[in-house]
């Protein structure tokens, strides 16, 4: 590993909460009557909540207001939460969790950089709270991925210049953020697909072998 730094992205590299966010959408949706499904449910992975908010409401004829549109993400947001409540280190797989350690007993340096402002909450169920050398996600940024903002703050938090760091992500625009913030990446999923990702992988313990 050339790398003295991983910024990994959480939903859908770490742990998955697809599913979570997928039911608390469609239970928002259906109370608004706007139709909803899992294929734009997918267009929803690593993008901020109110941009999540503003693709489900592309299928609606009525125009809602910035208040409006408020109260509909944060009644998202509370079933989402109580559904997370779910989760549990068994959420963790045993091939992240042995990736992560042997990182770590390289000396690599280990930060979250995700859009999420549930970050603490994950990590808190998985049981990885007190795991990462830094935080960087959806409470400390104003630019969401494909901005790089979250990844240079968790570089930052590292005192990790960008080129010495790897983003390991499964969303495109994850990889966008990356190759726009000056990271190498490895992507996992679509994000494998990229046609700037460094390191395509098919499991997040690939990274081992870089
Ligand atoms: P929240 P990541 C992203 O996390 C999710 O992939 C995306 O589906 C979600 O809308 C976004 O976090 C915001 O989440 O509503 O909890 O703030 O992939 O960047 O770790
Ligand atoms: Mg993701």
């Amino acid at each position: 590993m050339k790398f003295k730094g991983v910024i990994f992205d959480l939903d859908g590299v770490i742990c998955f909460t697809d599913q979570y966010h997928y039911r608390a959408w469609k239970q928002m949706a259906d109370g608004i009557g706007v139709y909803f499904d899992e294929e734009i449910n997918n267009r929803l992975r690593g993008v901020s909540r109110m941009a999540s908010l503003d693709i489900i409401l592309e299928r609606s004829a009525k125009q809602y207001s910035a208040a409006e549109k408020e109260a509909l993400a944060e009644q998202k947001n509370d079933i989402y939460r109580e559904l997370l409540l779910q989760m549990s280190p068994k959420d963790l797989s045993a091939e992240v969790k042995s990736t992560l350690e042997e990182l770590r007993n390289r000396g690599v340096r280990l930060a979250i950089g995700s859009s999420s402002k549930n970050t603490k909450i994950i990590l808190k169920q998985i049981g990885l709270e007190d795991f990462f050398d830094a935080v960087s996600d959806g409470t400390n940024i104003t630019h969401s991925k494909p901005h790089p903002e979250v990844f240079l703050k968790a570089a930052d938090m590292l005192h990790l210049q960008p080129s010495e760091c790897m983003v390991v992500e499964d969303a495109l625009a994850g990889i966008d953020a990356a190759v726009a913030g000056g990271f190498g990446s490895a992507g996992i999923g679509e994000a494998a697909t990229h046609d700037q990702v460094t390191f395509p992988i098919q499991k997040v313990s690939d990274i081992l072998t870089l």
